[in-house]
């Protein structure tokens, strides 16, 4: 589509006429032409977010009435379910299975914030005076600039979007230029589900090209993003000039504590799902095996064993397990990352190095790979490879476990796994990570908050904080009765 930049309800190219090819990641077909917006198209579409939050167009509908909108949005996602998973599995080149389940989620997104909204009312406070009413209201923050992943392309933009539309605000949503389809696909829905011109803008391009504009105009309220580290800090840098509220997923580094009287069979299963589904591409992922000493060799063979067996795939071979990494690139950095393990000590046991085999060679396939010996020290260790490298460390005592679960600049999600509820009470509590899982791995709920400690970001998306996030709050003190303050004297 050569016209995907929508802007005040009209779908038009980029200015300067510029497209982009979106090709499979799986064997590098086209899969889509999409414009190559810039500059000139984000100032546009800021500038129509704001004139519609100025005139009010859509703030001033009822909650009940946006709440009726987001819930049109989940049926419309529903009907065209089968159609958006293959568009996310043609960018993302994963499995049409995943992209189905990812659907399926977005749509319990929108319904879970539109249940929220129904449900949203004002607050009183107790002025404690009998003639002052005295009440917070939630007003939506205004314009917001949405930036989104390559990984769960539509799932991530969906935990803004909702939202923000809950809300009332207006919006100039960003996704990935490697995998825009979906987030094209959205706004057509949110067209016909009646949202008003100029409340959803969506601008498809590159972040070199436009990210900045997006993040430091004085015209935008709020910044929230989900992707690297590297590009928070300086959208945090971008948006300090005008004070925006800036919401950043930063991805992490998660510990999987595995201690000896967990139950291992299923410790091991979870264990292989959490480091090398979607090919490890997953912010949560848990990539950092703790295990204790004594069921290191048991835990660690079993693991390269399952690893071995997994077939990788694109979305059209129904026997694959797991698909591609997403781009030529990012298959570079993780080669890099991983030769830099090696280099620091760590000692190889399955995988390694990309997949040749003439099914996979056209696509950009990496296989599950293991790296035993490993250290909080290392590289390998501390910084995200968000590819399929599972890193795996041993612990002595339940301190030392906890030590290394936190010994990492992220705090996004870990897991413990014991049969002590001793055990998992203590290390659940002192994990610094914003989801912690107890013999369990990876799941979330739209009703539960998600986010991140430290440098893996900043506020929370879902739950009902991520309903807060796009709202301002006032407080309304009405005196009904009003008389001198007294305070300084007046001598006239
Ligand atoms: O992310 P970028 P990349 C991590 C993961 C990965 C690394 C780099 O470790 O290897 O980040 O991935 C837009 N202003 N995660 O380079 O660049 C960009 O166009 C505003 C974790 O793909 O951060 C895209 O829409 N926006 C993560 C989005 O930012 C800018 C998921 C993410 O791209 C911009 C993905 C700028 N200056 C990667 N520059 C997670 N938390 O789940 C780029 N962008």
């Amino acid at each position: 589509m050569t016209s995907s930049i929508y802007i005040a309800g009209k779908w038009r190219p980029a200015l300067d006429g510029a497209v982009r090819e979106i090709r499979s990641p799986a064997d590098g077909t086209l899969v889509a032409t999409v414009s190559d917006g810039k500059i000139e198209d984000a100032l546009a579409a800021i500038g129509a977010a704001r004139s519609a939050f100025d005139s009010r167009v859509f703030s001033s509908w009822s909650w009940n009435d946006r709440s009726s909108l987001l819930a049109k949005i989940a049926d419309l996602l529903e009907r065209d379910a089968e159609i958006i998973a293959h568009l996310e599995s043609g960018d993302t080149g994963k499995r049409i299975i995943e992209s189905t389940y990812d659907v399926a989620d977005v749509a319990a997104t929108f319904r879970h914030f539109a249940k929220l909204a129904s449900a949203h009312h004002d607050r009183s406070v107790d002025s404690g005076l009998p003639h002052v009413t005295s009440k917070m209201t939630y007003e939506p923050i205004g314009v917001c600039s949405l930036i989104g992943p390559w990984n769960y392309p539509l799932l991530q933009i969906s935990w803004k979007v909702a939202p923000a539309l809950a809300s009332g605000c207006s919006f100039v949503l960003k996704p990935s230029e490697l995998t825009p389809s979906t987030a094209i696909h959205l706004i057509k829905l949110i067209e016909e589900a009646g949202a008003p011109e100029g409340v959803a803008n969506l601008v498809t391009g590159s972040g070199a090209a436009f990210g900045d504009t997006l993040t430091s105009d004085p015209r935008v309220d709020l910044v929230s993003f989900t992707g690297g580290l590297p590009t928070g800090k300086r959208i945090m840098i971008k948006a300090a000039d005008t004070v925006k509220r800036v919401a950043l997923e930063l991805g992490g580094k998660n510990p999987n504590i595995i201690f000896a009287d967990a139950p291992l069979d299923e410790a091991i299963d979870f264990a292989v799902t959490a480091a090398f589904l979607h090919s490890g591409q997953v912010c949560s992922a848990g990539t950092r095996l703790i295990v204790e000493r004594p069921i290191h060799d048991q835990i660690v063979n079993e693991i390269v064993r399952r690893a071995k067996q997994i077939r990788l795939g694109g979305p059209n071979d129904l026997t694959a397990e797991t698909g591609p990494l997403i781009s030529e690139g990012h298959l570079k950095k993780v080669e890099e990352y991983l030769a830099k393990g090696l280099e620091e000590g760590a000692k190889l046991l399955v995988g390694g190095s990309r997949c040749t085999s003439e099914e996979l060679s056209q696509g950009w396939f990496f296989p599950p790979t293991v790296l035993d010996d490993c250290n909080t020290n290392m590289y390998c260790v501390q910084e995200e490879s968000f590819g399929p490298i599972l890193t795996v460390e041993v612990f002595d005592t339940i301190e030392e476990a906890i030590k290394i679960g936190n010994d990492t600049i992220y705090g996004l999600s870990g897991a413990v796994w014991s049969t002590n509820p001793i055990t998992c009470e203590r290390v659940s509590s002192e994990l610094r990570h914003g989801t912690i899982w107890v013999n369990d791995y990876g799941p979330y709920k739209p009703q539960a908050e998600w986010g991140g400690f430290k440098a893996s970001g900043n506020g929370r998306e879902l739950g009902e904080h991520g309903l807060q996030e796009y709202l301002e709050i006032k407080h309304i003190w009405v005196n009904n009765s009003p008389t001198r303050s007294g305070w300084f004297a007046d001598r006239n």
